[in-house]
């Protein structure tokens, strides 16, 4: 199995499939492939027909979408608890995770993913950004309260919907936004996570700069 992803400081839809993929210690092979070159579109259309990564090809099977590719490694691996075991946790994880992809685009272009980058807090985005923000943390508190007990995460131990939030984990502290302390308690364990940690380490050893990403 590939998966084709974009460069790990910046592309925040690669990483969630990665992170699901690597916690869970599924195999796979990673084909990187740095975007805004003048061939980056080139290169991700000869794997993926909608242009964009992340991808997952695995013989004649082709997966892009970063939802259907946690899909389809959750049903290939029903022995993994990549979402929650619990009916009703899992539900929960689901809707949370469809409104992370269907959503939060203030926040997404006011603070893009930036590993490298750590910025002072202001207030960016507008009053968008921060309805936004509001309503992540109230889902993460909910998902806490409700399902949490058993660990550090959303719905106790990690899942695919850690891994969908686990960029917005990442813009949170970049941009330095006041986080109370189950907040940061959430951020941290998250960022603690072995397969985060492979990922930011690659990222921060990159080289490529885009400046459309360069906020400030
Ligand atoms: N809805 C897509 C979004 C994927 C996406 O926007 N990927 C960005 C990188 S993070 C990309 O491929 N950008 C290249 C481009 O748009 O040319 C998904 O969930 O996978």
């Amino acid at each position: 199995m590939k998966l084709i992803i974009g460069n790990k400081n910046y592309s925040s839809w690669s990483m969630r499939p990665w992170l699901v993929a690597r916690h869970f210690r599924i195999a796979f092979d990673e084909i990187l492939i740095p975007l805004d070159m003048p061939d980056t579109r080139a290169k991700v259309l000869a794997w993926s027909p909608s242009g964009k990564v992340p991808c997952m090809v695995d013989g004649d099977v082709t997966v892009w979408e970063t939802l259907a590719i946690i899909e389809t490694l959750a049903e290939r691996h029903p022995d993994l608890p990549i979402w929650p075991r619990d009916p009703a946790a899992r539900a929960h994880a689901r809707a949370i995770s469809n409104e992370m992809h269907a959503g939060f685009a203030a926040l997404r272009t006011a603070c893009p993913m930036n590993l490298k980058a750590q910025k002072p807090w202001k207030p960016r985005g507008g009053e968008a950004a921060a309805k936004d923000v509001a309503r992540i943390l109230a889902n993460w508190r909910e998902a806490r309260h409700r399902f949490g007990a058993g660990g550090p995460f959303l719905y106790g131990a990690f899942s695919a919907a850690d891994a969908m939030y686990a960029p917005v984990t990442t813009r949170l502290t970049t941009y330095s936004w006041p986080m109370d302390d189950d907040i940061r308690a959430y951020v941290d364990a998250v960022q603690s996570t072995e397969a985060f940690v492979d990922w930011k380490t690659a990222g921060l050893a990159e080289t490529w700069v885009t400046s459309s990403e360069e906020v400030d």
